[in-house]
Protein backbone atom coordinates (compact mmCIF):
# COMPACT_ATOMS: atom_id res chain seq x y z
CA UNK A 1 0.00 0.00 0.00
CA UNK A 2 2.50 2.54 0.80
CA UNK A 3 4.78 1.70 -2.27
CA UNK A 4 2.45 2.37 -4.35
CA UNK A 5 1.45 5.14 -3.26
CA UNK A 6 5.39 6.35 -3.14
CA UNK A 7 4.88 5.48 -7.06
CA UNK A 8 2.03 7.30 -8.01
CA UNK A 9 3.92 10.57 -5.87
CA UNK A 10 6.70 9.64 -8.09
CA UNK A 11 4.82 9.70 -10.99
CA UNK A 12 3.02 13.11 -10.70
CA UNK A 13 6.52 14.61 -9.23
CA UNK A 14 7.83 13.38 -12.44
CA UNK A 15 4.91 14.77 -14.79
CA UNK A 16 4.96 17.82 -12.68
CA UNK A 17 8.85 18.39 -13.15
CA UNK A 18 8.74 17.63 -16.94
CA UNK A 19 5.42 19.98 -17.73
CA UNK A 20 7.55 22.68 -15.84
CA UNK A 21 10.36 21.66 -18.14
CA UNK A 22 8.11 22.27 -21.27
CA UNK A 23 6.92 26.22 -20.11
CA UNK A 24 10.31 27.12 -19.04
CA UNK A 25 11.28 26.28 -22.98
CA UNK A 26 8.55 27.72 -24.40
CA UNK A 27 9.21 30.84 -21.88
CA UNK A 28 12.59 31.03 -23.40
CA UNK A 29 11.72 30.95 -27.19
CA UNK A 30 9.06 34.00 -26.27
CA UNK A 31 11.88 35.64 -24.77
CA UNK A 32 14.28 34.72 -27.81
CA UNK A 33 11.35 36.12 -30.03
CA UNK A 34 10.71 39.14 -28.37
CA UNK A 35 14.76 39.89 -28.49
CA UNK A 36 15.00 39.05 -32.29
CA UNK A 37 12.07 41.42 -32.85
CA UNK A 38 13.78 44.20 -30.85
CA UNK A 39 16.80 43.75 -32.85
CA UNK A 40 14.95 43.85 -35.86
CA UNK A 41 13.19 46.67 -35.16
CA UNK A 42 16.68 48.68 -34.39
CA UNK A 43 17.92 47.55 -37.88
CA UNK A 44 14.97 48.75 -39.61
CA UNK A 45 15.40 52.52 -37.61
CA UNK A 46 18.97 52.63 -38.73
CA UNK A 47 17.60 51.57 -42.31
CA UNK A 48 15.03 54.04 -42.07
CA UNK A 49 16.68 57.17 -42.62
CA UNK A 50 17.49 58.80 -44.74
CA UNK A 51 13.91 58.85 -46.18
CA UNK A 52 12.07 60.89 -49.04
CA UNK A 53 9.09 61.14 -50.29
CA UNK A 54 7.44 62.92 -53.15
CA UNK A 55 4.03 65.00 -53.10
CA UNK A 56 2.78 66.19 -56.25
CA UNK A 57 0.22 68.99 -55.58
CA UNK A 58 -2.71 68.98 -57.43
CA UNK A 59 -4.99 71.63 -58.63
CA UNK A 60 -8.07 72.37 -56.15
CA UNK A 61 -11.25 74.81 -56.46
CA UNK A 62 -10.68 75.71 -59.91
CA UNK A 63 -6.67 76.84 -59.73
CA UNK A 64 -4.01 77.03 -61.85
CA UNK A 65 -1.82 75.74 -59.10
CA UNK A 66 0.94 72.82 -59.34
CA UNK A 67 3.66 71.88 -58.12
CA UNK A 68 5.47 69.33 -55.77
CA UNK A 69 6.74 68.89 -52.04
CA UNK A 70 9.30 67.04 -51.43
CA UNK A 71 9.76 65.47 -47.87
CA UNK A 72 13.43 64.13 -46.43
CA UNK A 73 14.37 62.91 -43.43
CA UNK A 74 17.99 62.99 -42.14
CA UNK A 75 19.43 62.85 -38.80
CA UNK A 76 16.10 62.76 -36.72
CA UNK A 77 15.22 66.22 -38.76
CA UNK A 78 12.56 65.88 -41.95
CA UNK A 79 12.75 69.24 -44.36
CA UNK A 80 9.78 69.91 -46.66
CA UNK A 81 10.61 71.45 -50.15
CA UNK A 82 7.68 72.59 -51.79
CA UNK A 83 7.99 74.32 -55.58
CA UNK A 84 5.07 75.53 -56.64
CA UNK A 85 3.35 77.35 -59.45
CA UNK A 86 0.27 79.11 -60.41
CA UNK A 87 -0.49 81.14 -57.61
CA UNK A 88 -1.48 84.84 -57.37
CA UNK A 89 0.97 87.35 -56.57
CA UNK A 90 1.59 87.77 -52.37
CA UNK A 91 0.74 85.52 -49.57
CA UNK A 92 -0.50 82.13 -48.82
CA UNK A 93 -1.34 79.65 -46.51
CA UNK A 94 0.23 76.22 -46.39
CA UNK A 95 -0.40 73.44 -43.76
CA UNK A 96 -0.26 69.91 -43.39
CA UNK A 97 -3.81 68.61 -42.87
CA UNK A 98 -5.21 64.93 -41.46
CA UNK A 99 -5.99 62.82 -44.18
CA UNK A 100 -4.09 61.97 -47.23
CA UNK A 101 -7.51 62.11 -49.58
CA UNK A 102 -7.76 65.31 -52.07
CA UNK A 103 -10.55 63.78 -53.98
CA UNK A 104 -13.03 66.62 -53.13
CA UNK A 105 -13.18 69.15 -55.98
CA UNK A 106 -12.27 71.81 -53.17
CA UNK A 107 -10.00 70.15 -51.12
CA UNK A 108 -12.25 69.46 -47.80
CA UNK A 109 -11.91 65.44 -47.93
CA UNK A 110 -8.31 65.97 -46.11
CA UNK A 111 -10.02 66.92 -43.57
CA UNK A 112 -8.72 69.93 -40.60
CA UNK A 113 -5.36 70.65 -39.64
CA UNK A 114 -3.25 67.57 -38.51
CA UNK A 115 -3.43 67.93 -35.12
CA UNK A 116 -1.93 64.82 -33.26
CA UNK A 117 -0.86 66.43 -29.87
CA UNK A 118 -4.23 68.00 -29.37
CA UNK A 119 -3.51 71.64 -29.08
CA UNK A 120 -4.79 74.99 -30.19
CA UNK A 121 -4.35 76.51 -34.23
CA UNK A 122 -1.02 79.08 -34.04
CA UNK A 123 1.94 79.77 -35.38
CA UNK A 124 4.86 77.05 -35.61
CA UNK A 125 6.52 77.53 -32.14
CA UNK A 126 3.85 79.54 -30.11
CA UNK A 127 4.34 78.67 -26.78
CA UNK A 128 0.28 78.88 -26.64
CA UNK A 129 0.25 75.91 -28.92
CA UNK A 130 0.15 74.65 -32.70
CA UNK A 131 -0.90 72.35 -34.95
CA UNK A 132 1.65 69.57 -36.23
CA UNK A 133 0.37 70.55 -39.46
CA UNK A 134 0.65 74.52 -38.61
CA UNK A 135 3.81 75.16 -41.23
CA UNK A 136 2.53 78.93 -41.73
CA UNK A 137 2.79 81.24 -44.57
CA UNK A 138 4.66 81.74 -47.87
CA UNK A 139 4.60 84.57 -50.73
CA UNK A 140 4.55 83.74 -53.94
CA UNK A 141 6.72 86.05 -56.89
CA UNK A 142 4.59 88.00 -59.67
CA UNK A 143 5.27 85.34 -61.78
CA UNK A 144 3.11 83.05 -59.25
CA UNK A 145 5.86 81.33 -57.99
CA UNK A 146 6.79 79.69 -54.39
CA UNK A 147 9.74 77.79 -53.19
CA UNK A 148 8.90 77.27 -49.69
CA UNK A 149 11.27 74.91 -47.33
CA UNK A 150 10.61 73.95 -43.70
CA UNK A 151 12.49 71.71 -41.59
CA UNK A 152 11.63 70.51 -38.04
CA UNK A 153 12.73 67.23 -35.63
CA UNK A 154 8.94 67.06 -34.78
CA UNK A 155 8.24 65.68 -37.98
CA UNK A 156 9.48 61.84 -39.45
CA UNK A 157 8.51 59.86 -42.00
CA UNK A 158 7.12 56.76 -41.38
CA UNK A 159 7.97 56.01 -37.65
CA UNK A 160 6.30 54.23 -34.97
CA UNK A 161 5.60 57.86 -33.10
CA UNK A 162 2.08 58.89 -34.28
CA UNK A 163 2.49 62.71 -32.91
CA UNK A 164 5.43 62.84 -35.50
CA UNK A 165 4.54 60.74 -38.39
CA UNK A 166 3.50 62.66 -41.29
CA UNK A 167 2.24 59.56 -43.25
CA UNK A 168 -1.30 59.80 -44.21
CA UNK A 169 -1.98 63.62 -44.05
CA UNK A 170 -2.01 65.95 -46.75
CA UNK A 171 -0.24 69.18 -47.55
CA UNK A 172 -2.95 71.90 -48.40
CA UNK A 173 -2.30 75.26 -49.94
CA UNK A 174 -4.44 77.98 -49.58
CA UNK A 175 -5.38 81.17 -51.67
CA UNK A 176 -5.71 83.18 -48.32
CA UNK A 177 -3.58 83.58 -45.50
CA UNK A 178 -2.97 82.16 -42.34
CA UNK A 179 -3.51 84.90 -39.37
CA UNK A 180 -2.76 82.55 -36.83
CA UNK A 181 -5.09 83.33 -34.66
CA UNK A 182 -8.59 82.21 -35.32
CA UNK A 183 -9.91 79.06 -34.74
CA UNK A 184 -9.47 76.16 -35.96
CA UNK A 185 -7.63 76.44 -39.02
CA UNK A 186 -6.12 80.67 -39.54
CA UNK A 187 -9.13 81.40 -41.64
CA UNK A 188 -6.88 81.04 -44.64
CA UNK A 189 -9.83 80.61 -47.21
CA UNK A 190 -10.08 78.49 -50.15
CA UNK A 191 -8.16 75.27 -50.87
CA UNK A 192 -6.59 75.63 -54.16
CA UNK A 193 -3.96 73.09 -54.33
CA UNK A 194 -3.47 69.61 -52.59
CA UNK A 195 -1.36 66.36 -52.17
CA UNK A 196 -1.44 63.26 -50.35
CA UNK A 197 1.27 62.24 -48.54
CA UNK A 198 1.77 58.92 -48.99
CA UNK A 199 4.84 56.18 -49.14
CU1 LIG B 1 -4.84 74.40 -44.39
ZN1 LIG C 1 -3.66 74.68 -37.57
Amino acid sequence: MKRISLGILFSAAVIFSSCRNESETAGERVDEHTNQTQIDSLAQEEQRQPQEIRVEIESKSDSDISGTAVFTEENGEVTMRAELSGLTEGTHAIHLHESADCSAEDGTSAGGHWNPTFEDHGEWGDEDGYHKGDIGNFDADAEGNATVTFSTDEWCIGCEDDTKNIIGTAVVVHDGVDDYTSQPSGDAGTRIGCGEVTE
